[in-house]
C-alpha cells in the first residue's frame, strides 16, 4: 500500500499508529463544543485516497433496486442540504486504559477518538428516493433490508479490498434518523482525511459505519459480510478469550435510534454484558424501576474529563473539572456526577451543548446527536482521584430502567465503585467505565 501521498496534518496530534493513521489531538481540544477538524480524531485502515476529478466523480447505487443509478456530486449538491451537529466516537475510544487492567487487541487510545462537528450534505433518505425506495421502509420492492456503504480506500482486513458496513433500511430511509451523505465538515469542504468528497455520517452510532469515501451504495439482503462487521467491533463479555470466541455469537455492534431500541434487546444487552452465563458479576446487583447509571450495553455512552490528565498536580484554590459526555443512539445526557473524593461522595456539575452558537436556516433545530459538555469548578483540598460519570436518558424503557449497583463498595478504601473490568473485552470497544483521573495536590 502507497503512504506516500498522505494529506498534512496538525503536528499536535498524537499518532496511535502511523500507517494506517490514526491520531487523536490532545484530551484539552476536545473542551470546545464543536472540535475544529485539525483537532478531530482521525481513524484509518488504509491510504488516504485521492480523488483529483470531481467532475467525474459519482456514487453508484445498485443491488437490490430496480433502477440502479450513478450520481454525481452536483446532482448530490441539488439535494436539500442539511447539517447535523453530530458526535462521531470510535468503538475503540478510551482502549489504553482498558489495556492496563488486561490487553487488548487494537490501536491504543486515550479519551479523545471521538469529535463533535456539524456535518452537511443530503440525507441519505432523500438519495434513496431516487431509486424507487420510499421513506420511512424497512424492504425495498426488491427484498432489500439493509444499506451497505463501499468505500474507495483499500484495507488489508479486508484483502485489499475496500472498506465497507452497512445499516438497516429502516434507518437509512428515516429522515429523523439524520443518515447524512455529507460533502462538509464545520461549514467547510470535508477534507482529504476525513472523507472526501463524500462519506456516511450516521449519527449516534459507533464511527465505524460512518463510511468515508464513499464509491458505491448496494441495497442488500442481508447485513453486510464485511470484516468490519463480522469479525471485529461486537461486544464480548469479559469472560470470551482469543481461543473460545465464536463471532457469530453476537450481533454487529450499531447502537439502535431510539425507536428501534426494544426493552428485550436493551435488558439483553445490559444482562449479557454481566456475563449471565457465569452469574452476575459479584459485587454487582440489577435494581429495576431506577435510573440508568452507565449501561455497559450497546449504548456507546460514556463521559471523560479533559482538563485534567492522570497525576496531574492541582493547587490550592478551584479547580476546573470539565469534560463531555455523550450518550448514543439520540438520547440525551440527564445528569453528570463528579467525585472528587474518589466516589464517595458525588454532585451535580452544570451541563451545556452549543451555548451561544446561533441556529442557521439549514440546521437541524435540536442537538440530540451531540455530545454535551460538563464543567464544576471546585476545591480539591488533597491528592485525590476524581471521577466523572453520566446518566443518560432511555427514552424507550423509562419505565424500566437499570441500575448497576455496587453493593461491596469499601468506603473507607476508597475502592473504586465501577470499574474496568466489568466491561472489558478482548477486542477493547465500549470502555464505558467511570472515567478518572489522579491528581496531587500541590502546597
Ligand atoms: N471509512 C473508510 N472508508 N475507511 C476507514 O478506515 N474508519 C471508520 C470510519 N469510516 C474508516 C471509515 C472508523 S473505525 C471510524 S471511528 C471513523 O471512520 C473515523 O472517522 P474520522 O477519521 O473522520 O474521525
Ligand atoms: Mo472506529
Amino acid at each position: 500500500s502507497d503512504y506516500s501521498k498522505e494529506p498534512p496534518r496538525h503536528p499536535s496530534l498524537k499518532i496511535n499508529s502511523k500507517e494506517p493513521f490514526n491520531a487523536e489531538p490532545h484530551r484539552t481540544a476536545l473542551l470546545s463544543y464543536i472540535t475544529p477538524v485539525d483537532f478531530f480524531y482521525k481513524r484509518n485502515h488504509g491510504p488516504i485516497p485521492i480523488v483529483n476529478d470531481i467532475e467525474r466523480y459519482c456514487v453508484s447505487i445498485g443491488g437490490l433496486v430496480k433502477n440502479p443509478l450513478e450520481i454525481s456530486m452536483s446532482e448530490i449538491r441539488k439535494l436539500p442540504k442539511y447539517s447535523v451537529i453530530a458526535t462521531l466516537q470510535c468503538a475503540g475510544n478510551r482502549r489504553t486504559e482498558m489495556s492496563k487492567t488486561r490487553k487488548v487487541r487494537g490501536v491504543g487510545w486515550d479519551v479523545a477518538a471521538v469529535g463533535n462537528a456539524k456535518w452537511g450534505g443530503a440525507k441519505l433518505a432523500d438519495v434513496l428516493e431516487l431509486v424507487g425506495i420510499s421513506k420511512n421502509t424497512s424492504s425495498s420492492p426488491l427484498g432489500g433490508k439493509h444499506v451497505e456503504f463501499i468505500s474507495i480506500d483499500k484495507c488489508k482486513e479486508e484483502n485489499g479490498g475496500p472498506y465497507k458496513a452497512s445499516i438497516p433500511l429502516r434507518q437509512a430511509t428515516n429522515p429523523e434518523a439524520d443518515v447524512l451523505l455529507a460533502y462538509e465538515m464545520n461549514g467547510e469542504t470535508l477534507n482529504r482525511d476525513h472523507g472526501y468528497p463524500l462519506r456516511v455520517i450516521v449519527p449516534g452510532v459507533i464511527g465505524a459505519r460512518s463510511v468515508k469515501w464513499l464509491d458505491r451504495i448496494s441495497i442488500i439482503e442481508e447485513e453486510c459480510q464485511g470484516f468490519f462487521m463480522q469479525k471485529d467491533y461486537k461486544m464480548f463479555p469479559p469472560s470470551v478469550n482469543w481461543d473460545n470466541i465464536n463471532w457469530l455469537s453476537r450481533k454487529a455492534q450499531m447502537d439502535f435510534p431510539v425507536q428501534d431500541l426494544g426493552l428485550a434487546q436493551t435488558l439483553q444487552n445490559c444482562l449479557l454484558c454481566l456475563n449471565p452465563s457465569a452469574g452476575p458479576l459479584k459485587g454487582f446487583q440489577l435494581k429495576k424501576n431506577t435510573v440508568l447509571i452507565q449501561s455497559h450495553s450497546e449504548a456507546f455512552g460514556l463521559s471523560a474529563i479533559c482538563s485534567l490528565e492522570d497525576v496531574d498536580f492541582v493547587k490550592p484554590g478551584k479547580v476546573t473539572i470539565a469534560g463531555y459526555a455523550v450518550a448514543g443512539g439520540g438520547r440525551g445526557i440527564e445528569r453528570v456526577d463528579i467525585s472528587v473524593d474518589g466516589g464517595r461522595t458525588w454532585f451535580e456539575a452544570q451541563r451545556c451543548q452549543r451555548g451561544n452558537i446561533p441556529y442557521q436556516s439549514d440546521d437541524l433545530n435540536n442537538d440530540k446527536w451531540a455530545w454535551v459538555l460538563f464543567k464544576a469548578v471546585v476545591d480539591v483540598p488533597e491528592s485525590t482521584v476524581i471521577i466523572a460519570k453520566a446518566v443518560c436518558t432511555i427514552a424507550a424503557i423509562v419505565l424500566m430502567n437499570i441500575t448497576i449497583i455496587p453493593t461491596d463498595v469499601d468506603t473507607a478504601s476508597n475502592v473504586q465503585p465501577e470499574n474496568v473490568e466489568v466491561v472489558w473485552n478482548l477486542r477493547g470497544i465500549l470502555n464505558t467505565s467511570w472515567h478518572k483521573v489522579q491528581v496531587r495536590r500541590a502546597s
